[in-house]
């Protein structure tokens, strides 16, 4: 990357699942962007976890510098405890161990107050890509609707517009995505909000399965790098063969978004709405009168996976090459 080529400033805010981390993990392959700050949203994960792996990949990759925030908000709908305590593993493995994590920039504010603090003093505008939900943004949306204008584009992993959903609950109808249940006001108003949002939901990323093709092909790069996100990936295959459990590149197409050429994905835009109550909550519906957004509603599957792949192909260094 040339000194002519601005990066993208990015804020990245995950809730620390397994696919979340490779998700930072795969945010700090990329030399078009730059991490201006890691918040951790306390819900498919518990934050202590996601906030330890969280630093040990900024460390792998040269950048303790990056402010860590997490975040105190919750929803109503909680994360069944087995999927919360899944990530654990992340930094119990040898390669992650082995990394020391740096404190210095964990903030001592929580992640909204934290966003709030960044956006009102920065003085380029910043990209946002949440692989959780939207309680941090939507709560800084709410309360400050000026600092929308500080934001480029939210890129969110979330919701399910054309496709069913993927909460199997007692009160619900199926019709929701996890991201959007957990916080059902919040994904309310960052529908209903200023910003510039381009959903990822499960309409997209239904075609990309995290699957015994996907893990050998990510095998074959035998790299310290491929080998370290093959060995994440490899904890969710435990999941339940049903459709509810199957673990999906979810998050990692989000991500993806901000590398991938427009030509690997179908982007559509409608007037959105967003259920609030039971049994229906999270639910992300066509609707004449809600909000304009825009959504990711189909993929080259194969572009994407050998995207992925590519990236997390070589080296551990090629993590510090990117931050140059
Ligand atoms: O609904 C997808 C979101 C993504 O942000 N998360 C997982 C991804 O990080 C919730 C989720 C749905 N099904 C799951 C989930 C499963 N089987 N295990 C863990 N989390
Ligand atoms: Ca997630």
């Amino acid at each position: 990357m040339t000194s002519a080529q601005a990066k993208t400033p990015v804020i990245f805010d995950h809730d620390g699942g397994i696919d979340d981390i490779l998700s930072l993990l795969l945010t700090l392959t990329m030399p078009q962007v730059e991490v201006k700050g890691v918040c951790i949203t306390p819900a498919d994960c518990y934050p202590d976890d996601a906030l330890i792996s969280s630093l040990k990949l900024l460390t792998l990759a040269g950048q303790t510098e990056v402010p860590v925030a997490v975040g105190n908000l919750v929803g109503p709908n909680p994360f069944p405890p087995e999927w919360r305590a899944q990530p654990r593993v992340c930094h119990a493995m040898p390669q992650m161990l082995r990394i020391e994590e740096c404190r210095d920039n964990v903030q001592p504010v929580p992640a909204h107050e934290w966003l709030v603090d960044y956006l009102s003093h920065c003085t380029q505008k910043v990209t946002v890509v949440m692989t959780g939900p939207a309680s941090n943004l939507a709560w800084v949306l709410k309360r400050h609707p000026q600092l929308a204008s500080k934001i480029e584009q939210v890129i969110w992993m979330g919701g399910a517009v054309e496709v069913k959903g993927n909460v199997a609950m007692h009160d619900h109808d199926g019709s929701a995505e996890w991201n959007a249940y957990w916080d059902p006001q919040a994904t309310y108003d960052l529908v209903h909000s200023d910003v510039s949002l381009l959903m990822v939901p499960l309409d997209a990323t239904n075609a990309l399965p995290v699957d015994r093709a996907f893990l050998q092909n990510l095998a074959k790069a035998d790299t310290a790098l491929s080998d370290l996100a093959g060995q994440l990936w490899a904890a969710t295959t435990t999941a339940i063969p049903a459709y509810e459990f199957t673990y999906f590149l979810w998050d990692i197409l989000a991500t993806s978004i901000l590398g991938l050429p427009a030509e690997c994905y179908s982007v559509k835009e409608r007037l959105l709405s967003v259920q609030t109550t039971t049994p229906s909550a999270g639910h992300t519906c066509i609707d004449d009168k809600g909000s304009l957004v825009r959504w990711v509603s189909e993929v080259d599957a194969q572009q994407v996976i050998e995207y992925v792949t590519e990236q997390f192909s070589g080296s551990l260094d090629k993590l510090k090459l990117a931050k140059c």
